[in-house]
Parts: structure tokens; sequence; C-alpha cells
């Protein structure tokens, strides 16, 4: 991949709407029709008292928020919410852990290396979220069977002090190597709304454009505002800001898919249905993010029957997803 600075990528995020759209659109069908949108379920298998402070995080235990804590899930709770999941047609099975890093001692490890075992059984493929690894946990996931690993930027080089301080983005960047090397997908996308500039948005995805390969997917995830968080009174982000955003992430990852992330719960269906025109390709589904709204399975069923134009069978839609 050609190395991409923020005023080329400026340069395209400024062109007229339409036309970034048609480009955007244009590069988007030479890879994928606009029928294949990826549906990944996401579920939380250890939820809350992180002790990072992201400042836009419900788990982080420095913040006063609503969410309770939750020990690591077991197998076979992890299985129930896949099945569930594999039923109302997701493809990929996300989990979430709320660690600054999986245990190096004991037994929970061992655990998630069973989770992606039994899930990868069940013929979907796996993505887990755990916070920083190390080589070897690398390279017993691969072991598993794991398809990709998410950890995100989250923002830009220069505004991420503003976000997080617990940990560096030369951290993130070495647990992306970590990833990479021992021959897993990565996912790595970051959040918009937090009080950023256009340009350190379009500087995130110029970091994420120097990972050799590029990202197998990148979520673009509006923020979702939590009470209790450092973030809790931010305005949302307007749409066009997203849709622009998303385009030039599809300009620039031809490839890769463009998860249209958090926050989807807040935006009309159109513009969703805009989102998808400029090359988002993948959402979560599913009534629940990690421990924040989602929309529900039922209105996205609403959603693709809108898209696809042909009645479909929505007798699924009543299966509570997770
Ligand atoms: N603890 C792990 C880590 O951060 O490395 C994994 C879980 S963490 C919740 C995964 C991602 O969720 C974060 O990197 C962030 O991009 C996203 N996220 C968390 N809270 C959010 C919020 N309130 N709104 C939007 N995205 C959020
Ligand atoms: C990502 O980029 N977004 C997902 C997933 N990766 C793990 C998480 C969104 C979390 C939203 C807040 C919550 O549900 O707690
Ligand atoms: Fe912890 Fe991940 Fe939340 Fe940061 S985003 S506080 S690392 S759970």
């Amino acid at each position: 991949m050609t190395m991409k600075t923020v005023s080329e990528l400026r340069r395209l995020y400024d062109q007229p709407l339409l036309e970034l759209i048609a480009r955007a659109s244009d590069v988007h069908r030479q890879h994928r029709g606009y029928g294949d949108i990826q549906k990944c379920a996401l579920l939380s298998i250890k939820t809350g008292g992180c002790p990072e402070d992201c400042a836009y995080c419900p788990q982080s235990a420095h913040y006063a928020t609503s969410v309770s804590r939750q020990p690591l899930l077991t197998v076979e709770e992890v299985c129930r919410a896949a099945e569930r999941a594999k039923q109302a047609g997701a493809t990929r099975f996300c989990m979430g852990a709320a660690w600054r890093s999986p245990p190096r001692e004991g037994p929970e490890f061992q655990r998630i290396l069973d989770m992606v075992r039994a899930v990868r059984n069940l013929g979907m493929e796996v993505c887990v979220t755990l916070g920083m690894l190390t080589a070897e946990q690398a390279r017993q996931l691969k072991e598993a069977g794991l398809t990709a690993y998410n950890h995100n930027l989250d923002t830009s080089r220069q505004f991420y002090p503003n976000i997080i301080t617990t940990r560096t983005y030369e951290d993130r960047l070495a647990t992306l190597r970590h990833v990479a090397q021992a021959g897993i997908s990565v996912c790595s996308g970051g959040i918009i709304g937090m009080g950023e500039s256009i340009d350190d948005r379009l500087a995130m995805l110029a970091e994420l454009a120097q990972l050799d390969p590029p990202p197998e997917s990148i979520p673009i995830n509006c923020l979702i505002p939590i009470p209790g968080t450092p973030l809790e009174h931010a305005p949302p982000v307007p749409p066009v800001e997203l849709v622009r955003l998303i385009a030039v992430a599809r300009i620039t990852f031809p490839a890769s898919r463009i998860r249209l992330s958090a926050g989807r719960h807040r935006l009309s269906q159109e513009t969703q249905i805009l989102c998808f025109l400029a090359g988002a390709d993948s959402i979560f589904y599913g009534d629940k993010l990690l421990t924040a709204p989602n929309p529900d399975v039922h209105d996205d069923m609403q959603l693709f029957n809108t898209l696809q134009g042909a009645a479909q069978d929505c007798s699924v839609s009543k299966i509570p997803l997770i």
C-alpha cells in the first residue's frame, strides 16, 4: 500500500459529497456487491472493572457508570450465545473482555482459547478483543483457530493523549504487530465524536494505511456518550461527516471490511443507507454491543428488506440474540 498523507486524504474528503460517494461506490463495487454486508455478533465475556482510563468507556474502573462487573463467562455460556447469533444470521462472533491485557498466569487465558475453539467448531469466524497481547499469546490464539483480533487505534496519534493515558499509541501498534506476525487478521479502527478534528480522523486512517498488510476490517464507531465518563456530554457526529469518512476509508482500503459500528442506534435508516452506499459493508448485529445498545434485530431485518427491495423471512427476528 502506498503511503497516504493526511493532506492527500483531506483532498479526497473535501470533494463535493456526491462525487466522493460515487468514487467510493466505484471502488466498492470492484471488490464486492452491495448485497454483501457482513453481520458480526458481539458478546462481552468479561465486563467492567478495567484498569485503563479510556475516556469513552463505560467499563473503565476510573469512572462511575451504571455498568456492573461480571467475571469471565463460561465456555457453555459463550457457546449458547454464539449458537443464537448464528441462527439469527451472524457469520462472525466477536468477544470482548475489559482487560488491559489477558492474564498471563492462571486458567483464564486457557478458557479464552477453549472459547475460540468452541465457536470455530460452530462454523463461525471468531474475533476477540482482550487488550494488549504478547507475541506468545497471539501465537496461541492463532493455534486455537482465531480468525481476527480487534484492537483499535481509536484516534490520531496527536489526539490520543486526550483520551487515554494508561497505555500508549506505540503499545497499541506493538499489539497489532504481534497479531499480524502470528498470522491473525487485524481488525482495527476507531471512534469519532470525541472532540477530535476532521484531520485527526484522517490521520487515524493514515496510520492504519501504514500497517502491512492493511487491516482486514476497520470498525468506525460513533461515540456513545456514557453518563459518568468524561465524554458524557459530547455532541453527536453530523451524519454527513460519518458518510464522508466512510467513503475515504473505502477508497483508501479497497478490500477491507469497513464496519459501521457503535452508535448505529442513533442513526436514521437513511443515514445508514448512505453509509452503505459510501462503502460500509459490515455491521454489529444483535440488540447489544458490549454493554451499550445496538439496533434490535427486527429493525435490522427491516433495514435489509429495504435494501434488498424484496420480502425476506422475518421469522428469526423474534429470537433474542444474546
Ligand atoms: N479492553 C479491550 C481494549 O480496549 O483493548 C477491548 C474492549 S474495548 C470496549 C473495544 C473498543 O470499543 C474500544 O477500543 C473502543 O473503540 C470501543 N468503544 C468502547 N466504548 C465505546 C463508546 N462509548 N462508544 C463507542 N465506542 C466505544
Ligand atoms: C469496536 O470497534 N466496537 C465494538 C467492538 N470493537 C468490540 C465495541 C463497541 C463498544 C460500545 C460500548 C459498549 O457496548 O460498552
Ligand atoms: Fe478497558 Fe477496553 Fe474500556 Fe479501555 S476500552 S477502559 S481498555 S475495556
